[in-house]
């Protein structure tokens, strides 16, 4: 296992403008105390990061990548063409067209070089961060335990409330 400081999951976005999405994945991370690292690296406008991020990540020590990106999502799709390390994909949701152009950006990878697609939007960025943290965890008991708790809690939650109407 890594030193505990070093990040282990990496989050990229192509924009700030992305980060109040991405925002809900670094908060699963933050939850489940998994070390990670969070920048801005866009796929049109810095071609050259975006390559050398994902050609240095294995040796850097990160073991899955989540990547945001809206529109003409190219950057989940291109950092998975140049790396092994896993990466998941958030189609974050756009102005013109509601994320649907974010999403089949990103679903719709060639058969030999996978990304993890999830939903559209913050319930997206949100399950990357715990999916993340799901794979991490098959390493780290700590990280495991902690989702569990998360979920054993959210089921006792709807448990508690089974009445739709009370506040
Ligand atoms: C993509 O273009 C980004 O991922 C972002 O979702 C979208 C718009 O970027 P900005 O024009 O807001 O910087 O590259």
């Amino acid at each position: 296992m890594s030193q505990p400081s070093t990040p282990l999951v990496g989050v990229i976005m192509g924009s700030k403008s992305d980060w109040p999405t991405m925002q809900y994945a670094v908060e699963m991370l933050e939850l489940f105390a998994v070390p990670y690292e969070v920048k801005v690296v866009s796929a049109h406008r810095t071609p050259d990061l975006m390559f050398e991020y994902a050609q240095t990540a294995e040796a850097r020590g990160l073991q899955v990548i989540i990547a945001g990106a809206g529109g003409a999502a190219h950057l989940p799709g291109m950092v998975a063409a140049k790396t092994v390390v896993p990466v998941l994909g958030v189609p974050v949701k756009s102005r013109a067209l509601n994320g649907n152009d974010s999403l089949l950006s990103i679903v719709q990878m060639p058969g030999g070089v996978p990304v993890g697609t999830l939903a559209i939007g913050d319930a997206g960025a949100k399950n990357a961060g715990i999916l993340a943290a799901q794979i991490i965890g098959n390493q780290i008991a700590a990280v495991r335990q902690a989702v569990a708790k998360f979920r054993q809690e959210q089921t006792q939650s709807v448990l508690d409330n089974p009445d739709p109407r009370a506040e």
